[in-house]
Protein backbone atom coordinates (compact mmCIF):
# COMPACT_ATOMS: atom_id res chain seq x y z
CA UNK A 1 0.00 0.00 0.00
CA UNK A 2 1.36 3.58 -1.09
CA UNK A 3 0.99 6.05 2.15
CA UNK A 4 -0.37 9.58 0.86
CA UNK A 5 2.75 10.96 1.59
CA UNK A 6 4.56 8.40 -1.40
CA UNK A 7 2.68 9.71 -4.27
CA UNK A 8 4.28 12.20 -6.21
CA UNK A 9 4.07 13.44 -9.20
CA UNK A 10 6.82 11.53 -10.67
CA UNK A 11 5.03 8.48 -9.91
CA UNK A 12 1.88 9.76 -11.84
CA UNK A 13 4.24 11.06 -14.68
CA UNK A 14 5.94 7.74 -14.95
CA UNK A 15 2.75 5.46 -14.94
CA UNK A 16 0.91 7.77 -17.82
CA UNK A 17 4.00 7.32 -20.15
CA UNK A 18 4.02 3.43 -19.32
CA UNK A 19 0.45 3.40 -20.58
CA UNK A 20 0.87 5.46 -23.52
CA UNK A 21 0.22 9.02 -22.18
CA UNK A 22 1.66 11.62 -24.97
CA UNK A 23 1.20 14.55 -22.66
CA UNK A 24 -0.05 15.39 -18.82
CA UNK A 25 0.16 18.04 -16.97
CA UNK A 26 -0.93 19.19 -13.38
CA UNK A 27 -2.66 22.30 -12.32
CA UNK A 28 -4.55 23.54 -9.59
CA UNK A 29 -7.98 22.87 -9.39
CA UNK A 30 -9.61 26.87 -8.97
CA UNK A 31 -12.55 27.75 -10.74
CA UNK A 32 -12.08 28.44 -14.21
CA UNK A 33 -13.94 32.20 -14.05
CA UNK A 34 -12.35 32.96 -18.00
CA UNK A 35 -14.60 30.19 -19.09
CA UNK A 36 -17.84 31.73 -21.21
CA UNK A 37 -19.96 29.00 -19.88
CA UNK A 38 -21.52 30.71 -16.51
CA UNK A 39 -23.65 28.38 -15.72
CA UNK A 40 -21.94 25.09 -16.39
CA UNK A 41 -20.31 22.67 -13.84
CA UNK A 42 -17.57 22.58 -15.89
CA UNK A 43 -16.46 26.45 -14.61
CA UNK A 44 -15.72 25.20 -10.62
CA UNK A 45 -13.93 21.76 -10.45
CA UNK A 46 -14.98 21.79 -6.78
CA UNK A 47 -19.01 21.49 -7.92
CA UNK A 48 -17.70 17.93 -8.70
CA UNK A 49 -15.31 17.59 -5.73
CA UNK A 50 -15.03 20.02 -2.93
CA UNK A 51 -11.84 19.76 -1.79
CA UNK A 52 -10.28 19.31 -4.88
CA UNK A 53 -6.67 20.97 -5.20
CA UNK A 54 -5.41 19.24 -8.40
CA UNK A 55 -6.74 18.55 -12.25
CA UNK A 56 -5.32 16.18 -13.91
CA UNK A 57 -4.71 16.30 -17.97
CA UNK A 58 -4.12 13.76 -20.44
CA UNK A 59 -3.33 14.04 -24.00
CA UNK A 60 -3.26 11.55 -26.62
CA UNK A 61 -1.67 11.93 -29.63
CA UNK A 62 -4.40 10.91 -32.81
CA UNK A 63 -2.48 12.79 -35.39
CA UNK A 64 -0.78 11.25 -38.80
CA UNK A 65 -3.64 9.06 -39.10
CA UNK A 66 -5.32 9.52 -41.99
CA UNK A 67 -8.00 7.60 -44.57
CA UNK A 68 -7.09 7.59 -48.16
CA UNK A 69 -10.77 6.87 -48.74
CA UNK A 70 -11.57 10.07 -47.01
CA UNK A 71 -10.61 12.07 -50.63
CA UNK A 72 -12.83 9.29 -52.33
CA UNK A 73 -16.82 11.07 -52.56
CA UNK A 74 -18.19 7.20 -52.48
CA UNK A 75 -16.42 6.77 -48.59
CA UNK A 76 -17.67 8.77 -45.68
CA UNK A 77 -15.35 10.75 -43.97
CA UNK A 78 -15.37 11.66 -40.46
CA UNK A 79 -12.43 12.95 -37.92
CA UNK A 80 -9.53 11.45 -36.22
CA UNK A 81 -11.01 12.33 -32.87
CA UNK A 82 -14.39 10.48 -34.11
CA UNK A 83 -12.74 7.23 -34.79
CA UNK A 84 -10.07 7.19 -32.09
CA UNK A 85 -12.90 6.57 -29.18
CA UNK A 86 -12.18 9.64 -27.54
CA UNK A 87 -15.07 11.52 -29.47
CA UNK A 88 -16.63 11.88 -25.72
CA UNK A 89 -13.13 12.54 -23.87
CA UNK A 90 -10.44 10.54 -22.88
CA UNK A 91 -11.74 8.73 -20.37
CA UNK A 92 -10.52 4.72 -20.20
CA UNK A 93 -6.79 5.19 -20.69
CA UNK A 94 -6.76 6.97 -17.36
CA UNK A 95 -7.98 3.82 -14.91
CA UNK A 96 -5.03 2.84 -14.02
CA UNK A 97 -3.59 6.87 -12.54
CA UNK A 98 -7.41 6.92 -10.86
CA UNK A 99 -6.54 3.42 -9.34
CA UNK A 100 -3.10 4.71 -7.91
CA UNK A 101 -4.74 7.62 -6.74
CA UNK A 102 -7.79 6.01 -5.23
CA UNK A 103 -5.16 2.77 -3.87
CA UNK A 104 -3.45 5.79 -2.47
CA UNK A 105 -6.55 7.31 -0.41
CA UNK A 106 -7.24 10.14 -2.78
CA UNK A 107 -10.30 11.12 -4.59
CA UNK A 108 -10.26 10.87 -8.08
CA UNK A 109 -13.11 11.82 -10.57
CA UNK A 110 -12.63 11.88 -14.53
CA UNK A 111 -14.14 14.47 -16.76
CA UNK A 112 -15.88 12.07 -18.86
CA UNK A 113 -18.56 13.51 -21.40
CA UNK A 114 -20.39 9.93 -22.42
CA UNK A 115 -22.07 9.94 -18.98
CA UNK A 116 -24.96 12.14 -17.90
CA UNK A 117 -23.35 15.29 -15.92
CA UNK A 118 -19.84 13.40 -16.24
CA UNK A 119 -18.46 16.23 -18.60
CA UNK A 120 -16.95 18.25 -15.53
CA UNK A 121 -14.16 20.40 -16.81
CA UNK A 122 -13.26 22.62 -19.59
CA UNK A 123 -10.77 20.54 -21.14
CA UNK A 124 -9.20 23.01 -23.07
CA UNK A 125 -8.94 25.47 -20.38
CA UNK A 126 -7.81 22.92 -18.16
CA UNK A 127 -4.93 22.04 -20.52
CA UNK A 128 -3.48 25.41 -21.41
CA UNK A 129 -3.18 25.74 -17.32
CA UNK A 130 -1.34 22.57 -17.06
CA UNK A 131 1.12 23.90 -19.68
CA UNK A 132 -0.27 21.33 -22.54
CA UNK A 133 -0.36 24.36 -24.79
CA UNK A 134 -2.65 27.61 -26.20
CA UNK A 135 -5.74 28.15 -27.08
CA UNK A 136 -5.51 28.78 -31.07
CA UNK A 137 -8.09 30.89 -32.95
CA UNK A 138 -10.32 27.60 -33.98
CA UNK A 139 -10.37 27.61 -29.90
CA UNK A 140 -8.48 24.67 -29.82
CA UNK A 141 -5.81 23.26 -27.67
CA UNK A 142 -2.82 23.32 -30.06
CA UNK A 143 0.58 22.15 -28.58
CA UNK A 144 3.76 22.27 -29.89
CA UNK A 145 5.23 19.43 -30.40
CA UNK A 146 1.22 17.87 -31.41
CA UNK A 147 -0.57 20.72 -32.79
CA UNK A 148 -4.45 20.28 -32.18
CA UNK A 149 -4.22 16.30 -32.19
CA UNK A 150 -4.68 15.79 -28.26
CA UNK A 151 -7.67 13.77 -28.17
CA UNK A 152 -7.88 15.08 -23.64
CA UNK A 153 -8.69 13.81 -20.60
CA UNK A 154 -8.73 15.09 -17.16
CA UNK A 155 -9.17 14.19 -13.39
CA UNK A 156 -10.22 16.18 -10.63
CA UNK A 157 -8.35 14.93 -7.27
CA UNK A 158 -7.72 15.88 -3.61
CA UNK A 159 -4.32 15.18 -3.84
CA UNK A 160 -2.07 17.95 -3.85
CA UNK A 161 0.50 17.48 -6.73
CA UNK A 162 3.20 19.83 -8.28
CA UNK A 163 0.83 22.02 -10.84
CA UNK A 164 1.96 23.88 -13.34
CA UNK A 165 2.91 27.55 -13.21
CA UNK A 166 4.49 28.02 -16.62
CA UNK A 167 1.37 28.95 -19.53
CA UNK A 168 2.15 28.35 -23.11
CA UNK A 169 2.22 31.94 -25.31
CA UNK A 170 -0.44 32.07 -27.67
CA UNK A 171 1.38 31.17 -30.98
CA UNK A 172 -1.22 32.08 -33.13
CA UNK A 173 0.28 35.89 -33.89
CA UNK A 174 -1.50 37.19 -37.28
CA UNK A 175 -2.17 33.50 -38.81
CA UNK A 176 -5.53 33.18 -39.56
CA UNK A 177 -5.76 29.88 -41.73
CA UNK A 178 -8.15 27.84 -40.15
CA UNK A 179 -10.67 31.06 -40.29
CA UNK A 180 -10.03 31.60 -43.75
CA UNK A 181 -10.67 27.97 -44.43
CA UNK A 182 -14.00 27.10 -42.74
CA UNK A 183 -16.55 27.21 -45.53
CA UNK A 184 -19.61 28.64 -42.87
CA UNK A 185 -17.06 31.43 -41.25
CA UNK A 186 -17.79 29.43 -37.82
CA UNK A 187 -14.34 31.68 -36.83
CA UNK A 188 -14.88 34.79 -38.00
CA UNK A 189 -14.60 35.93 -34.39
CA UNK A 190 -10.94 35.02 -33.67
CA UNK A 191 -11.16 32.33 -30.48
CA UNK A 192 -14.50 32.20 -30.46
CA UNK A 193 -16.57 29.28 -32.20
CA UNK A 194 -19.99 29.77 -33.70
CA UNK A 195 -21.11 26.65 -33.62
CA UNK A 196 -24.12 27.00 -35.31
CA UNK A 197 -21.87 27.72 -38.33
CA UNK A 198 -19.67 24.34 -37.47
CA UNK A 199 -20.33 21.49 -39.54
CA UNK A 200 -18.82 19.53 -36.58
CA UNK A 201 -21.84 20.74 -34.91
CA UNK A 202 -24.12 20.94 -37.59
CA UNK A 203 -23.32 17.20 -38.66
CA UNK A 204 -24.67 16.00 -35.35
CA UNK A 205 -27.98 18.30 -34.67
CA UNK A 206 -31.59 18.04 -36.42
CA UNK A 207 -31.55 21.10 -37.96
CA UNK A 208 -28.87 20.79 -40.85
CA UNK A 209 -29.22 24.01 -43.38
CA UNK A 210 -28.32 24.12 -46.85
CA UNK A 211 -25.50 26.03 -47.01
CA UNK A 212 -24.24 23.40 -44.38
CA UNK A 213 -25.51 20.65 -46.89
CA UNK A 214 -23.43 21.97 -50.30
CA UNK A 215 -20.30 22.00 -48.18
CA UNK A 216 -19.95 19.14 -46.20
CA UNK A 217 -18.71 17.05 -49.37
CA UNK A 218 -18.71 13.44 -48.27
CA UNK A 219 -18.90 14.11 -44.28
CA UNK A 220 -20.44 11.73 -42.86
CA UNK A 221 -19.38 12.91 -39.61
CA UNK A 222 -17.28 15.40 -37.94
CA UNK A 223 -15.16 18.44 -39.36
CA UNK A 224 -11.58 18.79 -39.74
CA UNK A 225 -10.60 21.76 -42.06
CA UNK A 226 -9.97 24.42 -39.40
CA UNK A 227 -7.48 21.88 -38.17
CA UNK A 228 -6.26 21.03 -41.47
CA UNK A 229 -5.35 24.14 -42.11
CA UNK A 230 -3.38 24.95 -39.46
CA UNK A 231 0.28 25.09 -39.77
CA UNK A 232 1.41 23.57 -36.34
CA UNK A 233 -0.87 20.76 -37.79
CA UNK A 234 1.28 19.99 -41.13
CA UNK A 235 3.35 17.85 -40.01
CA UNK A 236 0.91 15.65 -38.62
CA UNK A 237 -1.50 15.42 -41.48
CA UNK A 238 0.17 12.61 -43.94
CA UNK A 239 2.89 11.05 -41.43
CA UNK A 240 2.33 10.93 -37.76
CA UNK A 241 5.11 11.19 -35.06
CA UNK A 242 5.90 7.55 -33.69
CA UNK A 243 4.47 7.40 -30.57
CA UNK A 244 3.54 4.33 -28.92
CA UNK A 245 0.46 4.61 -29.60
CA UNK A 246 0.07 5.43 -32.99
CA UNK A 247 0.82 2.37 -34.44
CA UNK A 248 -1.54 0.43 -33.27
CA UNK A 249 -4.07 3.85 -33.61
CA UNK A 250 -3.36 3.77 -37.57
CA UNK A 251 -4.29 -0.02 -37.37
CA UNK A 252 -7.37 0.85 -35.70
CA UNK A 253 -8.01 3.55 -38.42
CA UNK A 254 -7.41 1.44 -41.29
CA UNK A 255 -9.90 -1.35 -40.27
CA UNK A 256 -12.58 1.06 -40.96
CA UNK A 257 -11.25 1.81 -44.41
CA UNK A 258 -13.71 0.39 -46.55
CA UNK A 259 -16.74 0.46 -43.58
CA UNK A 260 -17.44 3.61 -44.77
CA UNK A 261 -18.13 3.30 -48.51
CA UNK A 262 -21.15 4.84 -49.08
CA UNK A 263 -23.46 2.31 -50.77
CA UNK A 264 -22.87 -0.28 -48.24
CA UNK A 265 -23.82 2.32 -45.54
CA UNK A 266 -26.91 3.22 -47.34
CA UNK A 267 -28.09 -0.32 -46.03
CA UNK A 268 -26.80 -0.05 -42.20
CA UNK A 269 -29.62 -0.23 -39.68
CA UNK A 270 -29.84 1.01 -36.58
CA UNK A 271 -28.51 -2.76 -34.91
CA UNK A 272 -25.74 -2.64 -37.39
CA UNK A 273 -25.05 0.96 -36.64
CA UNK A 274 -24.77 0.26 -32.38
CA UNK A 275 -23.32 -3.01 -33.26
CA UNK A 276 -20.34 -1.78 -35.28
CA UNK A 277 -19.87 2.42 -34.59
CA UNK A 278 -20.78 1.69 -30.75
CA UNK A 279 -17.24 1.35 -30.23
CA UNK A 280 -16.31 4.74 -31.15
CA UNK A 281 -19.01 5.95 -28.59
CA UNK A 282 -19.98 9.09 -30.03
CA UNK A 283 -23.35 9.54 -29.08
CA UNK A 284 -25.17 10.55 -32.16
CA UNK A 285 -28.17 8.94 -33.12
CA UNK A 286 -28.49 6.44 -35.83
CA UNK A 287 -31.03 8.90 -37.23
CA UNK A 288 -28.46 11.45 -37.67
CA UNK A 289 -25.63 9.60 -38.76
CA UNK A 290 -28.14 7.57 -41.90
CA UNK A 291 -29.18 11.48 -42.67
CA UNK A 292 -25.78 12.60 -43.33
CA UNK A 293 -24.98 9.05 -45.47
CA UNK A 294 -27.88 9.96 -47.39
CA UNK A 295 -26.90 13.35 -48.56
CA UNK A 296 -23.04 12.21 -49.12
CA UNK A 297 -24.49 9.71 -51.20
CA UNK A 298 -26.50 11.96 -53.53
CA UNK A 299 -23.37 13.90 -53.57
CA UNK A 300 -21.35 11.07 -54.92
CA UNK A 301 -23.68 10.28 -57.34
CA UNK A 302 -23.62 14.16 -58.93
CA UNK A 303 -19.63 13.92 -58.78
CA UNK A 304 -20.08 10.87 -60.04
CA UNK A 305 -22.27 12.12 -63.18
CA UNK A 306 -20.04 15.30 -63.21
CA UNK A 307 -17.01 13.20 -64.36
CA UNK A 308 -19.11 10.64 -66.56
CA UNK A 309 -19.73 13.53 -68.58
C1 LIG B 1 -18.99 21.31 -26.65
C2 LIG B 1 -17.80 20.75 -27.44
C3 LIG B 1 -17.81 20.88 -28.83
C4 LIG B 1 -18.87 21.66 -29.56
C5 LIG B 1 -18.65 23.18 -29.37
C6 LIG B 1 -17.15 23.53 -29.46
C7 LIG B 1 -16.79 24.83 -28.74
N1 LIG B 1 -15.66 25.40 -29.13
O1 LIG B 1 -17.49 25.22 -27.84
C8 LIG B 1 -18.69 21.16 -31.02
C9 LIG B 1 -19.62 19.98 -31.28
C10 LIG B 1 -18.91 22.20 -32.10
C11 LIG B 1 -17.27 20.63 -30.98
C12 LIG B 1 -16.52 20.44 -32.11
C13 LIG B 1 -15.23 19.98 -32.10
N2 LIG B 1 -14.55 19.50 -31.04
CO1 LIG B 1 -15.25 19.54 -29.24
N3 LIG B 1 -15.73 19.54 -27.40
C14 LIG B 1 -16.73 20.10 -26.79
C15 LIG B 1 -16.59 19.92 -25.25
C16 LIG B 1 -17.55 18.83 -24.81
C17 LIG B 1 -16.80 21.22 -24.43
C18 LIG B 1 -16.06 22.44 -25.07
C19 LIG B 1 -16.50 23.71 -24.38
O2 LIG B 1 -16.26 23.87 -23.20
N4 LIG B 1 -17.17 24.59 -25.12
C20 LIG B 1 -17.70 25.83 -24.54
C21 LIG B 1 -16.88 27.05 -25.05
C22 LIG B 1 -17.49 28.33 -24.53
O3 LIG B 1 -15.61 26.93 -24.47
P1 LIG B 1 -14.29 27.12 -25.36
O4 LIG B 1 -14.45 26.43 -26.65
O5 LIG B 1 -13.11 26.79 -24.53
O6 LIG B 1 -14.33 28.66 -25.70
C23 LIG B 1 -13.35 29.49 -25.23
C24 LIG B 1 -13.05 30.57 -26.18
O7 LIG B 1 -13.51 30.23 -27.44
C25 LIG B 1 -13.72 31.75 -25.66
N5 LIG B 1 -15.11 31.90 -25.96
C26 LIG B 1 -15.93 31.04 -26.45
N6 LIG B 1 -17.15 31.54 -26.57
C27 LIG B 1 -17.08 32.79 -26.14
C28 LIG B 1 -18.05 33.79 -26.06
C29 LIG B 1 -17.67 35.01 -25.56
C30 LIG B 1 -18.73 36.11 -25.46
C31 LIG B 1 -16.34 35.23 -25.13
C32 LIG B 1 -15.96 36.54 -24.56
C33 LIG B 1 -15.39 34.25 -25.20
C34 LIG B 1 -15.77 33.04 -25.72
O8 LIG B 1 -13.69 31.61 -24.34
C35 LIG B 1 -13.90 30.23 -24.06
C36 LIG B 1 -13.03 30.02 -22.88
O9 LIG B 1 -13.89 30.34 -21.86
C37 LIG B 1 -15.08 19.48 -25.13
C38 LIG B 1 -14.78 18.48 -24.00
C39 LIG B 1 -14.55 19.24 -22.68
N7 LIG B 1 -15.11 18.70 -21.63
O10 LIG B 1 -13.91 20.27 -22.64
C40 LIG B 1 -14.80 18.86 -26.52
C41 LIG B 1 -13.42 19.16 -27.12
C42 LIG B 1 -13.07 20.61 -26.89
N8 LIG B 1 -13.60 19.00 -28.57
C43 LIG B 1 -12.54 18.57 -29.17
C44 LIG B 1 -12.37 18.45 -30.57
C45 LIG B 1 -11.10 17.75 -31.10
C46 LIG B 1 -13.36 18.96 -31.44
C47 LIG B 1 -13.28 18.93 -32.96
C48 LIG B 1 -11.94 19.37 -33.51
C49 LIG B 1 -13.61 17.51 -33.45
C50 LIG B 1 -13.12 17.25 -34.87
N9 LIG B 1 -13.80 17.67 -35.79
O11 LIG B 1 -12.14 16.68 -35.06
C51 LIG B 1 -14.41 19.91 -33.39
C52 LIG B 1 -13.79 21.26 -33.76
C53 LIG B 1 -14.49 22.53 -33.50
C54 LIG B 1 -13.61 23.64 -32.97
N10 LIG B 1 -12.87 24.29 -33.85
O12 LIG B 1 -13.66 23.85 -31.78
C55 LIG B 1 -11.43 18.24 -28.19
C56 LIG B 1 -10.34 19.33 -28.25
C57 LIG B 1 -8.94 18.76 -28.20
C58 LIG B 1 -7.93 19.88 -28.42
N11 LIG B 1 -6.71 19.50 -28.75
O13 LIG B 1 -8.28 21.07 -28.34
C59 LIG B 1 -12.22 18.17 -26.83
C60 LIG B 1 -11.41 18.58 -25.61
C61 LIG B 1 -12.71 16.72 -26.71
C62 LIG B 1 -11.60 15.77 -26.22
N12 LIG B 1 -11.88 15.10 -25.16
O14 LIG B 1 -10.53 15.71 -26.76
N13 LIG B 1 -16.87 20.39 -29.72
Amino acid sequence: MIRKTDLHSEKIRNLADSIGIDALGFADASEFSDYALSHSRRRNPKLSLPDAKTIIVAGIYIGGLTLPAWINPWYGRTSRLYLSEFFLDVVKPLEPIVNLLRNTGYKAIVCDGSEEGGSVLPLKLAAIRAGLGWQGKNTLLISKKYGTFLALGGIITDAALEHNTDQEPDRCLKCDKCQQACPLRALDQPYVLNRNNCLSNLLQIEHLPEEAQSVMENRVGDCEICQEACPWNKKHLDHSLATSMTESFQKKIEDWETFFHLPDLIDLSEEGYKEKLGILNTGISYDLFHRNVLIAMERAKKVGEMADK
